[in-house]
């Protein structure tokens, strides 16, 4: 695929200075929790009607199940701005599977008319994000649709046998005219305001069938930003790879969508959870290089968070507590020349963060050029002493010296106030 070089830009200063957004993926998959009859998938758990080959008809039949009776959406949205440090949320409105789960006039597969508890869940997580003013942002798999004969994906399965999918014998516009289009329109006519809508896998999307998308969404809601994975290269944003972090600062705006363990809807059997430090350092590496951090939660059938999850997300939060000066509204600065095993560096004007990883006897900068006005730990405001000196090489210097007691601590932060607006990092030199 020919990619074009443009810079992608959302026009929206909230998604800029946002930094940090709770991903959520709860649909019927919840339910299997990673296993169907037995059968434990390997895959990302929201894939299992895929990976295992559940036919349709039966599938759905999970519907007749769900029961949302611990979900509290006031609860998570205050718990995801407050203790967790959460600037906006992406709710999966219909994933893969193809179940609304919202109240959906166009296709009754949907958690309101298909489930015994009949909530409009997408209803009160809108009302609890609006009135604690988190943005709401929809994820919606405008391509991949299993329950829709002419969603790409979707298979005509037979019990354990999985023909090759045709995507290309399937009438995609017929499906687009009759199911995205008029949920989309649901989704941003019904809902207040929505901030930005996470396409996902665009596939075998023309060029015009992503405009529709687009002009769509921006008819209604001219604010609302559209997620990199519109396809064609005409999302708002460039969105990674799943998990995937640039390596250098990337021109334009951007966000990682991650995961705390290994799948993204819930599944019972995974518990290779990420340390909240690995989470710490990540948030700071992609604040470093301009991008944003939306990071999932995936709960129970029953609305209830997994445990580990919300600890995770705690003692991130507390860090952000602390901290949260050098993250939210920081921007990427330039790029540093040396490997630093022990931190990273976010900017804003006059001042220049310095995340702290490893316990350090000092903080030593070459190549920094900067004058320096003031240097002080930024959870409470001490004043550090410094040094800025010219090596014997010729070289610019900045050295933040440390206390005893902080030489033994990690996951500090200290601020640089500088009298350039923004510092200079020297290339290396022959
Ligand atoms: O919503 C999450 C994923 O479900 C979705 N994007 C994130 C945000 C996503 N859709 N597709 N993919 C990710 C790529 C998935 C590829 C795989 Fe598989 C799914 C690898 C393993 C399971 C498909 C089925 C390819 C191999 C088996």
């Amino acid at each position: 695929m020919k990619k074009i070089d443009r810079i992608p830009d959302t026009g929206q200063q909230w998604y800029k200075d946002a930094k940090y957004g709770l991903f959520i993926h709860w649909g019927l998959y919840a339910i299997l929790a990673g296993e169907y009859k037995g059968q434990k998938t390997d895959h990302i758990s929201e894939w299992i009607m895929n990976t295992l080959n559940i036919p349709v008809e039966e599938y759905e039949k999970l519907a007749g199940e769900f029961c949302s009776q611990q979900f509290c959406a006031d609860e998570l949205v205050r718990m995801a701005k407050e203790s967790w440090g959460m600037k906006y949320i992406v709710f999966t409105s219909k994933h893969h599977e193809g179940f609304a789960m919202y109240h959906s006039k166009c296709s009754p597969y949907n958690v309101v008319d298909a489930t015994p508890c009949g909530r409009d869940i997408l209803k009160e997580l809108a009302d609890a994000c609006h009135k604690y003013g988190m943005k709401l942002g929809l994820y919606y798999s405008q391509a991949q649709d299993w329950h829709e004969p002419d969603g790409y994906m979707a298979n005509t399965m037979m019990e354990n046998e999985k023909p090759p999918v045709d995507n290309d014998a399937k009438d995609f516009q017929r499906y687009l005219d009759n199911k995205v289009k008029p949920q989309l329109k649901e989704l941003l006519t019904g809902y207040g305001e929505i901030s930005l809508i996470w396409f996902d896998t665009p596939m075998g999307m023309t060029r015009e069938q992503s405009m529709e998308c687009i002009s769509l969404v921006k008819s209604l809601q001219p604010d609302c930003i559209i997620s990199g994975r519109i396809g064609n290269q005409l999302g708002d944003y460039m969105t990674t790879g799943d998990n995937f972090i640039p390596r250098l600062p990337f021109d334009g705006d951007w966000e990682l969508p991650a995961t705390l363990n290994d799948t993204w809807g819930y599944n019972k059997d995974d518990n290779n959870w990420k340390e909240p430090e690995q989470i710490i350092r990540t948030l700071v590496k992609i604040c470093s290089r301009g991008g944003n951090y939306l990071l999932n939660v995936g709960p129970r059938a029953d609305g209830s968070i997994p445990e580990k999850s919300v600890e995770i997300l705690n003692t991130v939060g507390q860090y952000l507590h602390e901290n949260g000066e050098g993250i939210y509204g920081t921007q990427k600065l330039g790029i540093y020349p040396y490997e630093l095993d022990w931190g990273e560096f976010t900017g804003k004007p006059h001042r220049m963060f310095i995340h702290v990883f490893k316990p350090c006897k000092g903080l030593g900068m070459m190549n920094l050029s900067a004058n320096v006005k003031k240097a002080y730990l930024l959870r409470d405001g001490s004043e550090l002493a410094y040094k800025v000196e010219e090596t014997c090489e010729g070289d610019s210097m900045v050295t933040v010296e440390l206390p005893q007691e902080l030489r033994r601590q990690a996951y500090y932060c200290v601020c640089l106030e500088t009298e350039e607006e923004w510092p200079v990092f020297e290339p290396l030199r022959g």
